[in-house]
């Protein structure tokens, strides 16, 4: 089997950080075929880092360097969270343009091409991950590796008008050809990264995802990202997860229940879904007092600025809710901005009426799927998904909303809670079918049968 070396911000050096998804999927490719991981360690150091931290787990080599807290602030915070972030989520008004970020994150992307040079041999292929390394393939050539590398990008690709906005989008797009896979979550982030090559580099698409650009011929194409789909179904009825589902039940008190599950992020559509909850409350007082909704919300990048806001206003927000609607013996909204174990979302999945997943804009929403999959067959929950998520691509069987509505998304949640259950089973089998077939091993299958094939298609 072809060795794979990865390079991604955050690996899974450790146990508990393969809990699910993405981290397990490229962990399997990995062991199965003995590769290298290669990414930041977490910590910041004063000094830039010579070497890097090596360390073997079943048969993985992990390869983890620290970055000097200068390298952390152009690098990670200002130029990858606060430019590429906020402008691949359309949220222009949000970006910091800073050219020394961009400096910085270039130099980043250039030392850990440094690092990974070594340790790729001949016959391998490079797989690199996510929004932080869009430069990587490049400064891979630059040290003098010729051989196949593929690009996954997990967050959205925004439509050229708004990519434009970058001012180093042309350096950016130029570097990204030279790659020879670049996958996409949704034919809608395919096509817009295709238009804007063809209208800014000339590029021509010869068919089957192949396109000519800047002297080269790569495979441009959408692998939408998948879960552990019947591993998830399972996780749901395992003992912790009941053991969720009852003490969350003793609170509910028979009352039926809602529940989202979000990173703290403002492409989450977090204070929208709040609004929806109270719109809710308003339009139908036959759900007052008949109804909880819980949002699950772990704070994340809390040294953001935009993320400190956000939180602040959640906060407010949803004491304003409760404030407005709650009563002796009911809590409208609960909010906890905390994380919880995956086997315990699993069971506040399995036993929720309306899973609540609406983004104002998500390269996939792996939260939509989870849910699905965590259902009980005989009564199944119904999903509300935002038409921004990258998911609702796929999944027809959900109700698709546009989270900016926040009288339709509260309409959207009563028609959930009224919906009779024959129809709510069509649209769950409907759902479930395309998760399973489309899981996480068929993404990775996809995607590196492209990326090994690569040699033969050039
Ligand atoms: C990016 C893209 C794309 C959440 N809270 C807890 C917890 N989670 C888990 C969820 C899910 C994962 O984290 C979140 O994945 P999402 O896909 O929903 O969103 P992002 O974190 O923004 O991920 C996204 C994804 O990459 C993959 O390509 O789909 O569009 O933005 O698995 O269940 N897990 C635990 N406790 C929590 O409190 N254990």
């Amino acid at each position: 089997m072809t060795r794979i070396v990865a390079i991604s911000n955050r690996t899974a050096g450790e146990a508990a950080s393969r809990a699910g998804g993405l981290a397990v999927a490229v962990w399997e490719a990995l062991k199965a075929s003995g590769g290298s991981w290669i990414g930041w360690s977490g910590d910041t150091v004063e000094e830039q880092p010579r070497g890097a931290t090596t360390f073997n787990d079943e048969g993985v080599e992990f390869v983890l360097t620290d970055l000097t807290q200068e390298e952390f602030n152009g690098y990670y915070i200002t130029y990858a969270n606060r430019n590429i972030w906020p402008i691949f989520h359309y949220r222009v008004d949000l970006a910091h343009f800073d050219s020394e970020a961009f400096d910085a994150y270039a130099g980043v992307n250039q030392r850990i091409a440094r690092l990974a040079r070594p340790r790729i041999k001949d016959g391998d292929v490079v797989w690199v991950h996510d929004y932080h390394f869009l430069l990587l393939g490049d400064c891979l050539r630059r040290e003098g590796w010729r051989g196949p590398i593929g690009f996954f990008l997990h967050i959205p690709f925004p439509a050229p008008e708004i990519f434009r906005a970058l001012p180093e989008h042309a350096q950016i797009a130029r570097a990204m050809c030279e790659y020879d896979v670049i996958g996409f979550q949704t034919e809608r982030d395919t096509s817009n990264f295709i238009r804007y090559l063809t209208e800014d580099h000339g590029a021509a698409e010869l068919g089957e995802g192949r396109v000519k650009v800047l002297n080269r011929t790569l495979t441009i194409k959408t692998y939408p990202i998948g879960i552990d789909a019947e591993d998830f179904a399972e996780l749901a009825v395992s003992e912790k997860a009941q053991d969720a589902a009852t003490r969350i039940g003793r609170f509910l008190g028979g009352r039926s229940f809602a529940i989202g599950v979000d990173r703290i992020d403002y492409s989450k559509g977090l204070p929208e879904r709040f609004e929806a909850v109270g719109k809710l409350f308003d339009a139908h007082p036959d759900v007052r007092g008949a109804l909880s909704v819980t949002q699950i919300a772990p704070p994340s990048r809390s040294k953001v600025e935009e993320y400190q806001e956000l939180r602040l206003q959640l906060d407010q927000l949803a004491g304003r809710i409760n404030g407005d609607y709650g009563d002796l013996d009911w809590i409208p909204l609960r909010y906890l901005a905390r994380s919880f174990d995956r086997a315990e979302l699993a069971g506040l999945f399995r036993i929720a009426q309306v899973g609540l997943v609406t983004p104002l804009r998500d390269g996939m929403n792996l939260v939509a799927k989870e849910f699905v999959m965590a259902q009980d067959e005989a009564d199944p929950g119904v999903l509300i998904l935002s038409e921004f998520a990258g998911s609702a691509e796929r999944l027809r069987g959900a109700i698709v909303v546009n989270p900016h509505n926040a009288a339709a998304v509260a309409e959207a949640m009563h028609y959930a809670l009224t919906m009779p259950l024959d129809q709510r089973v069509e649209r769950w089998r409907e759902l479930r079918e395309t998760i399973v077939a489309e899981d996480i091993d068929w993404w990775r299958g996809n995607f590196l049968n492209d990326l090994t094939r690569a040699p033969e298609a050039a």
